[in-house]
């Protein structure tokens, strides 16, 4: 198994850098009010009618609505990518659609290996076109969770908190993004959302990106072969991966029949226990909230990533300390 090596730069900025290494992501406003619209119109002009609950236009058999929606995601976002990085290339732009309704649930994972991340790291900007609600489809992450373990991820392979699928939930946090606004996230971060029941539909913006020297690698695992109990098969990609994997709308869990076999390798699959998670999350930050104090803390996030005077500054260091404030409130008045 390999180890995280250091993360090559991407941002200007270097306290968004050191952010995004320590937390796994950062949050930042990314489309202006017309480039909303202008992607909105986009999405409606083109996406096929038969989307049903959680759908990626990477997973559409209708190749005009994967390509143009690629070619225009990138050519909206151009001069914020400017603005924000360096040394990057953007790979893939998609829209990921919520449907109103329960299957749009999207459970606990981390997204699959895109890249060689031995020396690598694969990035999304997902863009919410639209406020997020606890309603909605709002976007939950593990902070930090990025480096529990070197991970290799796919479909077919099992992710370490695959055993404790609800219990981890208790220890995300939902980050409700104002239409425009980006988590930009290491594809390595653990999140999930929970099912649109709302009556509209949330379309979010989703542009893959890396350094510019990334190698691209994806990986295999064949569970049903005893021979592969601790091993899977590592494949070289090209650029035009996401836009051409037919098999993201046919069988994913099939093996690739686009890329070239490295070879398998050694995994052990990790699995992560809640005990490990608890002592981990206890010592890095103050994050084990009642029900009760969940809803503040939420309270207090949403109020924070949307005052005017904090648009500027980082997610953590607007609410970090009311957390701790919260925290402190708490053992000494028990509410
Ligand atoms: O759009 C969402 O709600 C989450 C998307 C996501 O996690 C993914 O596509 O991997």
């Amino acid at each position: 198994m390999f180890e995280f090596a250091k993360m090559k730069r991407v941002f200007k900025n270097p306290q968004m850098q050191e952010e995004f290494e320590r937390e796994g992501f950062v949050v930042v406003d990314f489309y202006t009010a017309d480039e909303i619209s202008e992607a909105e119109e986009l999405y409606h002009r083109l996406h096929p009618k038969d989307e049903k609950g959680f759908f990626p236009s990477t997973f559409s058999k209708d190749k005009n609505y994967r390509d143009t929606t690629d070619k225009e995601l990138k050519r909206i976002g151009q001069k914020r990518f400017e603005e924000l990085f360096i040394d990057y290339q953007i790979i893939n732009g998609s829209f990921i659609v919520k449907s109103p309704g329960e299957e749009s649930y999207l459970h606990v994972h981390q997204d699959m290996t895109l890249v060689d991340e031995t020396e690598f790291t694969g990035m999304n900007i997902w863009t919410p076109l639209t406020n997020l609600t606890e309603n909605n489809g709002v976007l939950y992450i593990l902070p930090g969770s990025h480096r529990f373990f070197p991970t290799y991820r796919g479909h077919t392979l099992r992710g370490f908190y695959d055993g404790i699928q609800e219990e981890i939930k208790d220890y995300m946090t939902p980050y409700y993004l104002k239409a425009g606004q980006a988590a930009i996230f290491d594809q390595s971060i653990i999140h999930f959302s929970p099912p649109n029941t709302s009556n509209d539909i949330r379309i979010v913006t989703n542009v893959y990106f890396t350094h510019k020297d990334a190698r691209f690698v994806i990986c295999y695992h064949d569970k049903n072969n005893p021979e592969w109990k601790n091993k899977v098969e590592l494949f070289q990609q090209d650029l035009s991966f996401m836009t051409n994997y037919e098999q993201f709308g046919a069988n994913i869990y099939g093996r690739p029949k686009m890329g070239k076999s490295l070879g398998i390798t050694d995994y052990s699959f990790p699995e992560l226990s809640i005990e490990q998670l608890g002592n981990q999350f206890k010592k890095k930050r103050l994050r084990e909230f009642t029900p009760t104090k969940k809803v503040a803390v939420q309270q207090l996030e949403e109020v924070a990533v949307t005052t005017p005077e904090n648009k500027q500054k980082s997610f953590w260091e607007i609410y970090t300390p009311k957390n701790i404030l919260l925290e402190l409130k708490y053992k000494l008045t028990g509410n």
